[in-house]
């Protein structure tokens, strides 16, 4: 009988799954089901429920519920031996929450496989949508839970970040202040995670210490609720969360509902689950501190492990735990590939050209230096977008399009500073990491070795390396690095080595310094 494991991502747009196979270290199945095109009676576009308020996101969770038995419907027809399943755990998308009556703990104990995971759920929500992490409504009750907590750099330190619109505090207390009634009549309150692992094991499910750093709530030290976060959010909060658990957790066996619906082995373990930032950290490979992956998407993303908590005193970044037990940190900068493409587009460019460009001008730029703010920027703070240039001509083609990059990079390692770990190395996925130019950056300016690692999925697969790794725990000592072997590991045949690395230690200081004077900090 194969070893296989189930690894679920219940991300914005889709519901995937990733099922690995242990004895052959493959994944035997990677599917996605998109909830506009499957569920369409949802009326989600890009699955969100439009709102005539551009800040205000929100889903219906109803529609999660409705994919999973839409996937594992899809799973059976196609053959696949869910019966050999030995552990399940997923991946949520963070901030997103969930509002339940007392009735959910009823229902889940009682799902009833002659019936719809929907129709089973007939009656349980206190509030039928759920706000998601593109919710941005949230600014009053951010700087009111900030305030108690003593301020921004107390509520970095208490919570791993400071507060967010997008955090699901922020959210609660919003939700507690606009409709009192219908919060009191909230029994639960569960993230994406929690809610899609509460399903699974038929029971309400924990919060995993790596979704729950991401509410403005958890004490990012102790691992444990906030007493003075909880007050400062909403009343009789604390009666309304589960509790806080390792991600290693294991809930329990599989609920029945699986077991006579879809052939699961009744023995099957459900594991709790965990945002898709902490699970793409594992299905990145990334188990050791210093080993960093940076997307290069619409917007740019660096997230790396690190041993100690270390908390940004800017504020701009945020700590959550990671799944191996260390902790993991995330920075998002918004002018990432936008801002390439508006450079290589006011320069009438194509990828070629914008490659050519990059070949063709020095490193270091002769110190001609951008501050890419095309759109407001996160990372720095930057609520009004300006594209400031140093000795750089508007005009110079190649010059602006070097200049981009390397600010993108040097902003990288500025503002990645305050984790106090340089990265060992740095695995770069995302669209922009095909171009070997600007990797060849990265490793220039980070002074480390760059491997292109082109994984889809990674949360899903973060997910099954998850569920093997506590399963086969629970009888024998498997070390992470036994259990990703082949399997989210990069090619190291393809590393791009730094070889200009001292150009941009001067350059990173006239870097600081323009981003001082043009921000005035
Ligand atoms: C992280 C964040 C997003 C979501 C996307 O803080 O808001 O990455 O997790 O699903």
């Amino acid at each position: 009988m194969s070893t296989l494991y189930l690894g679920l991502d219940a991300s914005t747009q889709s519901l995937s799954a990733v099922l690995i196979d242990l004895d052959t270290r493959n994944a035997v199945c990677d599917i996605s089901l998109n909830y506009d095109e499957t569920l369409p009676h949802y009326g989600t576009q890009n699955g969100v429920l439009d709102n005539p308020d551009p800040k205000i996101v929100h889903a219906p969770p109803l529609m999660w519920a409705e994919a999973l038995d839409a996937l594992f419907d899809t799973l059976k027809a196609e053959g696949v031996s869910l019966g050999h399943i030995r552990a399940i755990s997923g991946s949520g998308q963070q901030h997103g929450s969930v509002y339940l009556n007392a009735g959910i703990v009823r229902a889940l104990s009682n799902l009833d496989p002659a019936k719809s995971l929907v129709q089973n759920l007939d009656g349980v929500f206190s509030r039928n949508t759920s706000p998601i992490w593109m919710d941005s409504s949230t600014r009053v009750e951010c700087d009111e839970i900030r305030a108690a907590l003593g301020g921004l750099q107390a509520t970095t330190r208490a919570t791993g970040s400071t507060t967010f619109e997008r955090f699901t505090g922020p959210q609660i207390r919003k939700f507690y202040k606009t409709q009192p009634d219908a919060y009191a009549h909230t029994a639960h309150v569960m993230l994406v995670s929690s809610f899609m692992a509460s399903l699974i094991a038929g029971t309400v499910a924990p919060i995993d210490h790596g979704d729950g750093a991401g509410m403005n709530l958890m004490d990012i030290q102790r691992r444990a609720w906030h007493p003075r976060a909880l007050d400062a959010t909403a009343p009789g909060l604390s009666d309304r969360l589960p509790p806080l658990a390792a991600s290693r957790a294991v809930i329990g066996p599989v609920s029945r509902y699986f077991v006579d619906k879809y052939d699961f082995n009744p023995q099957a373990q459900a594991l709790v689950w965990s945002g898709d930032n902490p699970n793409s950290v594992i299905g990145l490979g990334l188990i050791r501190e210093g080993m960093v992956a940076i997307s290069l998407g619409t917007s740019d993303t660096y997230f790396g492990t690190m041993k100690f908590c270390q908390t940004d005193p800017r504020g701009e970044g945020h700590v959550f735990v990671s799944p191996t037990g260390d902790y993991m940190t995330l920075l998002c900068f918004k002018n990432g590939s936008l801002a390439r493409d508006a450079v290589r587009k006011a320069h009438g460019l194509d990828w070629d050209d914008f490659s050519r460009a990059l070949q063709s001008t020095p490193p270091g730029n002769d110190g001609k230096i951008m501050l890419p703010y095309f759109e407001p920027e996160i990372v720095p703070n930057v609520l009004v977008p300006r594209v400031h240039r140093f000795d750089l001509d508007e005009r110079d083609a190649a010059g602006n399009c070097r200049a981009v990059v390397e600010a993108q990079m040097m902003s990288m390692r500025l503002h990645a500073e305050w984790m106090g770990v340089r990265p060992s190395a740095i695995y770069a996925t995302g669209g922009a990491s095909v171009n070997p130019e600007i990797l060849q950056i990265m490793a220039d300016v980070q002074n480390c070795p760059v491997y292109p690692f082109e994984v889809t999925n990674s949360a899903a697969l973060g997910a099954a390396l998850r569920a093997a790794h506590a399963h086969l725990n629970a009888s024998q000592d498997t070390p992470w690095e036994d259990l990703i072997a082949g399997i989210a590991n990069p090619l190291s045949a393809s590393a791009v080595s730094p070889s200009n690395p001292a150009v941009y230690d001067a350059l990173r200081k006239k870097y600081a310094e323009c981003e001082q004077s043009a921000l005035g900090i």
